[in-house]
């Protein structure tokens, strides 16, 4: 029997908890990702929550708190449906290990990325229930999985701000692709932030506190921050930048790294994503390491939470090819070269170009 009802593909770095990512091929040409596929990143046991019997928690700098039980969100706020990316603030990261050893982490690919359409309340529309009191400058959320791996073993939580908190596109969502959310996805109601890391989207939510400081909570204040070169990944020390706003990305689905193509015209895909507000502006993939570019078609477009799929024709010699691609954003922003410039002790965020290697006869 597969995992958490996956499919048998995956790319499972960790049962326990449960880690996994599709493979890319699975990924590529789907506008959504179905949730046998959805990459799952998990920091502790995936709880089984009753939900006739779960309570969301509205709190701290409100007007008013809220107890509120599934039927509650659905009949006292409008539904909603957003199509959103996730992806992981540590996706890719296999490609920042070659240059230096991350221990402790799970090397993933650019499967940890995947995208759903959820549907849910607007997180600001239960804010405005709740009436924001002054002061309110971050919301922070609270799961129930203890989970080991923090200092001390804590619920997994985080926060973003009130800023991002009450845009429209934060959902609080009680469905993937219209059927009830699965159990390893966050059942009963999860946060989507789309555009900001996965780690923000907090599954499994009991709590939503208005805060004037960001969540103290070990996966805000110490992990999923990009530490410098010679930091200890274990302390919050100085210089570390917490993750929020995604920065823009993109890598190859097809054809496999590693694969054998026949040589001649190949169509190369593969998806971009820009985060934060921004959409993607350009892909340009190349043949000779960044010489020259061909710019790749743009597929999608509908949602500007969701990534862009491309497609490009490459004519590709017989022998070894190495093929890279790289996305612009709106604000012009683009992937840098290498991931050695990006190296950090927790392995986030590598944004560097896409490389396949392929052999052509
Ligand atoms: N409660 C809880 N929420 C969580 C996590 C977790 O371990 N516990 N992992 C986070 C991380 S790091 C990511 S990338 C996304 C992954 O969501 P998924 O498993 O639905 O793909 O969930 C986030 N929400
Ligand atoms: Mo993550």
């Amino acid at each position: 029997m597969s995992l958490w009802e996956k499919r048998d593909d995956m790319l499972v770095h960790e049962r326990d908890p449960y880690n996994a990512e599709p493979p890319r091929a699975a990924l590529a040409g789907r506008r959504t990702t179905p949730p046998d596929t959805f990459y799952s990143r998990n920091h502790g046991p995936v709880p089984d929550l009753d939900p006739a019997a779960w309570r969301l928690t509205v709190d701290g700098l409100v007007e008013r708190p809220l107890e509120l039980s599934l039927a509650d969100l659905r009949e006292r706020f409008g539904e909603h449906e957003v199509t959103a990316t996730l992806q992981c603030a540590g996706n890719r990261r296999a490609g920042l290990a070659e240059i230096r050893a991350i221990p402790g982490e799970d090397l993933w690919g650019p499967g940890a990325t995947s995208t759903a359409r959820w549907t849910g309340v607007r997180l600001a529309d239960v804010l405005a229930e709740a009436g924001l009191r002054s002061g309110a400058a971050h919301i922070a959320f609270t799961a129930p999985d203890v989970s080991l791996l923090a200092h001390p073993p804590q619920p997994f939580g985080g926060s973003i701000t009130a800023e991002k908190a009450v845009r429209p596109e934060v959902l609080l969502a009680w469905a993937m692709d219209g059927r009830p959310l699965p159990r390893v996805h966050g059942a009963p109601l999860r946060v989507v932030v789309p555009g900001w890391i996965g780690a923000r989207s907090v599954k499994w939510l009991t709590r939503v506190t208005a805060r004037a400081d960001p969540s103290d909570n070990y996966f805000q204040a110490t992990a999923y921050r990009l530490l410098p070169p010679e930091a200890d990944p274990a302390e919050a020390g100085p210089g570390g930048i917490t993750l929020g706003p995604i920065v823009v990305n993109c890598d190859i689905l097809r054809p496999d790294d590693g694969a054998r193509v026949p040589s001649g015209p190949t169509e190369v895909t593969g998806y971009a994503l820009a985060g934060g507000g921004r959409t993607v502006a350009r892909v340009d993939v190349s043949v000779d390491g960044g010489g020259s570019w061909t710019q790749a078609s743009l597929d999608g477009g509908d949602s500007p939470w969701a990534w862009r799929h491309w497609h490009a024709t490459l004519d590709l010699p017989a022998g070894e090819a190495e093929i890279t691609a790289r996305a612009w954003d709106s604000a012009g922003a683009v992937q840098p070269e290498s991931p050695a410039h990006l190296w950090n002790p927790k392995g986030y965020a590598n944004t560097s170009w896409a490389r396949i290697r392929l052999t052509c006869a």
